[in-house]
């Protein structure tokens, strides 16, 4: 299958907390693979600070609206609970786009029950990075939308 030119949408926790940025930046790195991730600065703390610092909550709100509609995927980290994150999945799921959440669970956090009980999404628990590629490849097997071109 060609899916060399997919986009992504990563949602990760900014204002619900940053511990886990650096595995955000990794599964970055692995979605990066497959094709393009319009929300790459999620990973770097210095771009969240430099650049969105500079725009408006309305500014950023409406940016990330039009990435996610502009998106062939989304891959949310859900470990950190976030409002944020959680209005992308829902809007995300309102506009038919696959969604996969990834849910660390040696973290100590529990998952809603509005994601893990949502049939619009994929769950996925994981207790190491290491397991992602694979599960990450498979859910754009399975979901990816085919290109004829
Ligand atoms: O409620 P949260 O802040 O945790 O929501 C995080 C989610 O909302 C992420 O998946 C982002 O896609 C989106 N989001 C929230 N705030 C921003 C932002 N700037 N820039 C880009 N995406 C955002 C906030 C910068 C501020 C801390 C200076």
């Amino acid at each position: 299958m060609l899916d060399g030119g997919l986009k992504f949408y990563f949602c990760g926790s900014i204002r619900g907390g940053r511990q886990l940025a650096s595995d955000y930046q990794r599964i970055i790195e692995m979605l990066k693979v497959h094709g393009q991730v319009l929300t790459e600065h999620l990973g770097d703390d210095q771009v969240i600070e430099t650049k969105d610092r500079i725009l408006t909550d309305v500014q950023i709100h409406d940016r990330d609206m039009d990435w996610v509609r502009e998106s062939d995927l989304v891959v949310a980290e859900v470990t950190i609970p976030s409002l944020g994150v959680g209005y992308e999945i829902g809007r995300a799921i309102e506009l038919g786009k696959p969604v996969l959440c990834l849910f660390r669970s040696d973290a100590g956090y529990t998952l809603s029950a509005m994601i893990s009980g949502s049939e619009g999404v994929k769950p996925l628990t994981y207790e190491s990075l290491g397991e992602l590629p694979e599960k990450i490849g498979e859910f754009i097997s399975e979901r990816a939308p085919r290109r004829t071109s």
